[in-house]
């Protein structure tokens, strides 16, 4: 045969001494790197697995934490979580305990909440859920008696505004469904399904031109008011576990309750929660021509579990003022363009409240605007609520605690220049809501 295999074969024999050499240099440098990469590959997945055990994700811990404040007089209304003297004490309290715990080598400090201040014989007693992050190999216990070393040397090394009685403070590990009922006993709190606060603007400015939520949880008091058989009409937000607070108008044509759903979620199909409406009252003196007074309430026949996803938002008290041009959310699952259909996935934009004097400018709206409205968005136009998202929220974050401050009730078609959302202001309803459902 003319091709004899002659050529695989390496011996010394068949070759003339420096081309054996070479074929042998050659073979010995592949083989070299065959072990070369064998020894990397060996080493990076050892150096894999011992990352795995020793750098182990971290894992939220949540405290219950207890005590007495020797420094603080009892004022009444302390014990109205939603008084303003209540959330400021609260504030000041929480951000006492950022300054205890951050940088401070207790972990990683993420946020606490003060849940209840009550009356005590020498102060108040504060009761609070701190929150942190470890690595989840460590224990619970250990880590509480890391925060308590903390907050001890804190008392004695810092200089601050409460006076802490030592013997007094105790704290408890609590799980995270504790955690959370402490919390939803609260409102107005945005929570992502891992328990972390979503904060003021993760969702940032970016309804007509505004952008989709992105995550579940994000208005976890909007609801979608539904007519069996025709689908989405209205939103509404949640402001107990039964009661919700939607505009007027939304019954003009339908007010039976057994003909209406609510369901929750942040996509009306599928929803996360669905519930039968089982009362609705519309304001006595809603006036369709004048929208006036557009503001009414529906029960549900069986209460909603609050949760992460689904959560009731803080009635603002009747005396907050929010100044023009305060930055402000509204949610829907309208139409984005005037006349368009009903978008299946909730929507959210920043809008800017308008002064009524300004509102009612001949330009604008010409005197339209009465003291139980409200007007938000830019004189520019281009940012709005819009058909469908009529009855929903329209919020106002005061340090992670979510307000409502409107009801989407009416414009002049949606997002044109100097036609800004009209929202009934729901401070002005403060004592009509309490009237109807004691809330
Ligand atoms: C509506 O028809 C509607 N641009 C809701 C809000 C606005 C306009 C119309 C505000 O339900």
């Amino acid at each position: 045969m003319m091709y004899a295999p002659v050529e695989f074969e390496f011996s010394e024999a068949d070759y003339p001494p420096v081309e054996y050499q070479r074929k042998q240099q050659y073979w010995d440098s592949i083989r070299l790197a065959i072990f070369t990469l064998v020894i990397v590959a060996i080493i990076g997945i050892t150096i894999g697995i011992v990352a795995h055990f020793v750098v182990e994700d971290d894992k939220s811990f949540y405290y219950l934490a207890s005590f007495q404040v020797t420094n603080l007089k009892y004022r009444e209304n302390y014990g109205l979580r939603t008084s303003k003297e209540f959330i400021q004490r609260s504030h000041q309290i929480e951000r006492m305990m950022s300054r205890i715990f951050q940088h401070s080598g207790a972990g990683r400090f993420i946020k606490s909440h003060v849940i209840k201040i009550s009356p005590d014989e020498n102060g108040v007693n504060i009761l609070m859920v701190l929150m942190f992050r470890y690595p989840s190999t460590g224990s619970a216990e250990h880590f509480r008696k890391r925060i308590e070393r903390t907050l001890y040397q804190s008392l004695k090394t810092k200089k601050l505004p409460f006076t802490i009685n030592k013997p007094s403070f105790t704290l408890t590990s609590i799980d995270s469904k504790k955690m959370r009922n402490l919390l939803n006993s609260r409102c107005g709190i945005r929570m992502t399904s891992s328990n972390m606060p979503i904060p003021a603007y993760s969702s940032k400015e970016r309804i007509v031109q505004g952008r989709e939520t992105s995550m579940e949880g994000e208005w976890p008091w909007q609801a979608s008011l539904q007519l069996k058989g025709a689908g989405h009409q209205c939103g509404a937000s949640l402001i107990s576990n039964t009661w919700l607070l939607t505009a007027a108008h939304c019954f003009r044509k339908n007010k039976d309750p057994s003909q209406w759903i609510a369901t929750f979620g942040t996509t009306i199909t599928p929803p996360i929660v669905q519930r039968n409406v089982g009362k609705i009252i519309v304001h006595e003196n809603y006036r369709r021509e004048t929208n006036e007074n557009d503001i009414a309430v529906a029960q549900l026949t069986t209460r909603v579990e609050f949760s992460n996803i689904v959560q009731r938002v803080c009635l603002a008290d009747s005396s907050l003022k929010l100044p023009p041009k305060t930055s402000v959310f509204v949610t829907g699952f309208g139409s984005i363009v005037d006349d368009g259909p009903t978008q299946n996935k909730l929507r959210q934009a920043r809008v800017e409240t308008i002064s009524s004097d300004v509102c009612n400018r001949k330009d604008v709206y010409d005197g339209l605007i009465t003291k139980g409205m409200l007007c938000a968005g830019f004189m520019e136009g281009k940012i709005d609520a819009c058909k469908g998202d009529s009855g929903g929220p329209l919020v106002y974050d005061s340090h992670d605690i979510w307000y409502l401050v409107g009801i989407v009730s009416w414009g002049q078609s949606c997002a044109l220049p100097k036609k800004p959302g009209v929202y009934t202001r729901v401070t002005q309803y403060r004592n009509w809501i309490a009237s109807k459902t004691g809330i």
